[in-house]
């Protein structure tokens, strides 16, 4: 395997033999000389907007239910304004940054053109402060989408938004919906997520290249079937903007049916969700139609969005984003009819039931990709552990790491094995996976469990410059970022 030593590698020893060396290597695309660098394609033609919103980041001083937070926001609010479009509409969204640093706006799910994925240093420059930058897209698929930044731990603050694309063909079969936003929340009330990134940063970690058995530095964290799942613990889970001791009320009457969305826009918490007293069915994850899944609870990690359909019994009811393997959830009631409320630490017991994983379903007739064998198959790492704290991809953190390349029209097979003691929610840019192990489910984010390897196949029929990283932003942060060109 040719390697191109850069001074950083020299510092950080971290020089990718050991994991990705073993399994093979990377594939095909790192052969022979290097490729010229690709670049971002030019804007397409688009329609006329159908859709116009303003975005405006700022400073805002937000109520999360009793207990006011200074944080950075979208429009005054957390979360941000619902954008909601029909499927196939051109949307076009106007930032004013009121921050006083840069940012950008990242519209995670969209199979979108990649001159407005929303990534400085590789798709675009950052938008200064004070600066404005207009991002129009097509966003062709329906499904629950939701936008951030992709700007340094920026969506560990207030910074994030739900983003619906409707199928205007689609029958309703529901009488309510719902969109409910899961985060773990310390800004303005804990300590600061830049503060936090540059304690795990001063730790001057470098990537361990084989098996890490480490579970160093979870001290205090409960712990998970799946693992470890999260570093940090946080003073407050959030759902709507809301602390379970002031939880938002949704209403309804017994015997109606509700969608609920749900979007996991955390840094660094995964939540089992449940509902007291009710049976969930999933219907779509990560946007895509499932075949529907009867379940008491589920898991649903950053970056990942799952959509339900409920019928609702009567009364009052809890439901609960627990934060897996930490201390705390977050809290939002239904009510259908009389009862007092339950309190903030409601624990139904549909929670303590052997929850769903959105990559354990199945996927929709019609949902698929055309099933084809891969052209080309690339084995990627997940490296690193908690102390000291690094984390990367194929033995590489983001800027010393080699970019997956390949061509138009290929379809893509990659292998990830996450080589960590730590699950692992990798999220592509502007395509949605096809699993293969999973009869081909579609999704953009999938959980990675420690010790996993789990196959994703995609068409390359987008081309440009797409980040492919861990949305554990701490992750992203340290290191676990690559990229996929053509
Ligand atoms: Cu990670």
């Amino acid at each position: 395997m040719p390697r191109n030593f850069s001074r950083r590698d020299l510092i950080t020893g971290s020089l990718g033999l050991g994991a990705a060396a073993l399994l093979g290597g990377c594939a095909v695309s790192t052969a022979g000389p290097p490729p010229t660098p690709v670049s971002v394609p030019p804007t397409p033609v688009l329609d006329t907007p159908a859709v116009r919103a303003a975005l405006r980041p700022g400073i805002s001083q937000v109520d999360l239910g009793g207990i006011t937070a200074r944080t950075w926001c979208y429009d005054g609010q957390v979360p941000g304004t619902l954008l909601r479009a029909n499927a196939g509409e051109v949307v076009q969204v106007q930032v004013r940054n009121g921050l006083p640093v840069e940012t950008s706006v990242h519209w995670h799910g969209i199979r979108l053109h990649n001159a407005a994925d929303g990534v400085p240093g590789i798709t675009q420059d950052p938008i200064a402060a004070g600066a404005d930058y207009t991002y129009t897209f097509r966003a062709p698929d329906p499904g629950t989408y939701f936008f951030h930044p992709h700007s340094g731990v920026q969506i560990d603050r207030g910074l994030y938004a739900p983003l619906i694309i409707d199928d205007p063909a689609e029958p309703a079969g529901y009488d309510h919906e719902w969109v409910l936003v899961l985060d773990d929340w310390t800004d303005g009330v804990g300590k600061g997520p830049d503060d936090i990134l540059a304690a795990f940063k001063s730790e001057h970690g470098t990537i361990s290249q084989g098996m890490n058995h480490d579970m160093g530095g979870m001290g205090g964290m409960g712990r998970s079937p799946l693992g470890d799942v999260g570093d940090i613990t946080y003073p407050y889970y959030l759902i709507n903007g809301r602390i379970p001791a002031s939880p938002q009320t949704l209403t309804a009457r017994p015997g109606q049916r509700a969608r609920i969305r749900i979007i996991n826009a955390a840094a660094d918490t995964l939540f089992r969700v449940a509902l007291g007293g009710h049976t969930l069915t999933v219907t779509h994850t990560d946007g895509y139609p499932v075949q529907a899944q009867q379940t008491k609870s589920l898991y649903i990690a950053q970056g990942e969005r799952v959509d339900l359909l409920v019928t609702l019994a009567d009364g009052v009811f809890p439901l609960v984003a627990s934060a897996e393997g930490k201390q705390g959830q977050g809290l939002i009631l239904v009510r259908t009819g009389s009862g007092s409320a339950p309190t903030a630490t409601v624990g139904p017991a549909e929670l303590d039931t052997d929850p769903l994983l959105l990559a354990a379903l199945m996927p929709a007739e019609g949902s698929r990709l055309p099933q084809r064998e891969p052209d080309q198959v690339e084995q990627v790492t997940l490296n690193g552990q908690m102390k000291p704290y690094a984390w990367g991809m194929n033995g590489k953190t983001f800027g010393s790491d080699t970019p997956i390349r390949t061509s138009a029209g290929r379809r893509v097979r990659l292998q990830m094995t996450n080589m960590t003691m730590m699950a692992h929610p990798m999220h592509i840019h502007g395509h949605t996976w096809s699993l293969p192990g999973n009869g081909g489910l579609r999704k953009d984010t999938v959980l990675v469990l420690p010790m996993q390897t789990l196959t994703a196949d995609l068409e390359a029929d987008n081309p440009g410059r797409w980040a492919y990283h861990c949305h554990n932003i701490y992750h992203a942060e340290i290191g676990m970022m690559t990229t996929l060109q053509y």
